[in-house]
């Protein structure tokens, strides 16, 4: 049980006691102590296993406590199971629609008695919902903008979300009786930003007492199938699982096949044809003879190429590369030396600096940017010219109590409607790295919106551009922004763009890595941490680098410090 699925069994229940009315400050109760376990350095696990007491954790009473071992323990939360019962199942997946919370979920419940995304799409198209209180015609058009990306991206789930599950999934499948490999193969493995659903590849003695294990498993909620080698779930998250046992001799061609993708492996399946070859499932086969299968080296070989990442399987040039020997070698987790990006208490993080500077420690960090934000309307929370002087003063003793990492000055700057920094000048020379951000007007025309960020780009205090696009995965569009003329403007300044790692930003996202990547423009990847814990999601933002074709040499937070400071400007 990772500490993340703990923190959503707690959102889920604030969600539904709201939903159902419940008092405030129960509801906000359990939100804080989601918000506080998502930050979390250490797994509750481990904490529990210790015999740590669990009330010495912020806003986490006797009662949230006692929860927190239920749920570690269990798996499930029963007050939750509860809840579950007493609010319709489909209200629930009104949450998930931008512009809609649990406040307006239960007005929409009791006024107009929708309790499902088709009466709520009715009720907004005729007009109904602009009347409510609460409500008004700008969100019932957002209401329908919102239904709108949930439907084009059908139900997918945060990779970040699925991982939690695979991982707790493969564990438990390794117990499995006579198990001899257990791997995630489909989108997941690819490491694609959302995943449709867990593909799940085994190779076993007795197939059909891994998949009786398998049906049994305590978070599955529904069984759709189970055969004697394959079998499809539906987990207490909705998110579905195929489990397929194969043969050992088989088990590299079953893996390439169910790793994917669909075009990639039909364009082998085409080169396999033209060789007088054909793939499958089961193995590389000429005439009726297996000439590869058990491993995926072998399958590939066996058509001419190269072994091919998982995370460039989308018949996106790969297999050209693969021919031609002129494969990326991607960058790995291992070669990331620091982190640019992060948040503290001095705005709206929920740990201190020295905390922040303690777990990158524990990463082995060579160096980190403390970027709290500034303050504006959309961040309230944030530095103000007064507040800054204590927060740089405290970086600066930070810097020299740890010798064994660089704190480099940095502030995440918002970037106003007309392009400017919301900060004094006085300030942004004090800093080592400003990251302009956008955090409003986020539907400025193409022309003006490309102007906003082009001028931050030139502006001399700027040194990079954080979550670029602005996107929140299936619920806020990407800003409409010229990213050819904004990676010019980039290269010219040596500056660097962002690749956010964020599960709801990885922000710039695959495709436009790697067209940043071609138009020679400098990245970072990083956390973007409101908490300590967060900064393991490096992570995720390196998936999506490897999916953009990154090396090592792409990324400025690979070199050592000495580098990285000429590359800022501070050698
Ligand atoms: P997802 O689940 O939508 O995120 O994406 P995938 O890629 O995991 O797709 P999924 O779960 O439908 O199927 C898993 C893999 O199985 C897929 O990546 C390739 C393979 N596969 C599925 N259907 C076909 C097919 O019709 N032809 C071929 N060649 N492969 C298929
Ligand atoms: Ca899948
Ligand atoms: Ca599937």
């Amino acid at each position: 049980m990772q500490n993340r699925q703990v923190a959503a069994i707690f959102n889920e229940l604030a969600d539904l006691l709201e939903i159902e009315g419940e008092n405030p400050f129960k509801v906000r109760a359990y939100r804080n102590a989601a918000r506080t376990i998502e930050g979390l350095g250490d797994a509750l696990e481990d904490m529990i296993d210790r015999g740590e007491d669990l009330t010495k954790l912020p806003g986490i009473g006797e009662d949230l406590a006692e929860k927190i071992v239920e749920i570690v323990r269990t798996g499930k939360l029963s007050k939750l199971e509860e809840v579950r019962k007493e609010v319709p199942d489909s209200l629930r997946a009104l949450l998930s629609i931008e512009g809609l919370g649990p406040k307006r979920v239960k007005t929409l419940w009791e006024t107009l008695h929708i309790t499902d995304p088709d009466t709520l799409k009715k009720a907004a198209e005729e007009h109904k919902i602009r009347e409510l209180p609460g409500f008004g015609p700008k969100t019932e058009e957002n209401i329908l903008k919102g239904m709108h990306l949930l439907k084009q991206e059908g139900i997918r789930f945060l990779f970040a979300e699925a991982e939690a599950y695979a991982i707790d999934l493969k564990a438990f499948l390794q117990k499995a009786p006579g198990l001899h490999t257990v791997e995630v193969a489909g989108s997941f493995r690819r490491r694609k930003e959302t995943v449709g659903d867990l593909d799940i590849l085994c190779t076993a003695a007795e197939p059909q007492k891994v998949i009786n294990y398998f049906i049994a498993y305590d978070k599955v909620v529904k069984v759709i199938s189970a055969g004697s080698t394959r079998s499809t779930v539906i987990l207490q998250n909705a998110l579905q699982v195929d489990l397929r046992v194969v043969e050992q001799k088989s088990y590299g061609a079953a893996l390439q096949y169910f790793t994917g993708s669909k075009s990639h492996s039909i364009a082998l399946r085409k080169i396999a044809v033209d060789m007088g070859l054909k793939i499958n499932e089961y193995g590389v086969f000429r005439g009726d003879k297996v000439i590869a299968g058990k491993t995926e080296e072998e399958v590939y070989a066996s058509i001419g190429l190269r072994y091919i990442e998982p995370e460039l399987r989308e018949n996106r040039g790969e297999i050209e590369a693969a021919r031609d020997d002129t494969l990326p070698r991607l960058v790995t987790l291992e070669d990331i030396r620091g982190d640019l990006h992060m948040h503290t208490t001095y705005s709206d993080g929920l740990d201190t600096i020295e905390a922040m500077v303690q777990k990158a420690i524990s990463l082995n960090y060579d160096y980190i940017a403390v970027t709290d934000h500034s303050a504006t309307l959309a961040v309230v929370k944030g530095l103000d010219t007064k507040k800054a002087a204590a927060y740089l003063e405290e970086i600066e003793k930070l810097n020299s109590r740890y010798e064994e990492i660089h704190i480099f000055k940095g502030m995440e700057v918002d970037i106003l409607e007309e392009g400017k920094p919301a900060m004094d000048d006085a300030v942004l020379d004090k800093l080592d790295i400003a990251l302009g951000a956008v955090h409003a007007n986020f539907k400025l025309s193409g022309k003006e919106q490309t102007k906003r960020v082009l001028k931050a780009i030139r502006n001399p205090h700027i040194k990079g551009i954080a979550h670029p696009t602005g996107r929140l995965i299936g619920k806020r569009e990407p800003l409409d922004l010229d990213m050819d003329e904004i990676y010019k403007a980039i290269r010219e300044e040596g500056k660097f763009l962002e690749i956010n790692a964020q599960p709801e930003r990885l922000d710039l996202n695959d495709i436009l890595i790697r067209e940043a990547k071609e138009a020679g423009v400098m990245l970072a990847v990083n956390t973007d941490a409101h908490a300590a814990g967060q900064l393991e999601y490096m992570r995720y933002g390196i998936n999506q680098a490897r999916r953009g074709w990154l090396e090592k040499g792409d990324l400025i937070n690979t070199l050592p410090l000495g580098k990285l400071l000429q590359v800022i400007g501070k050698g």
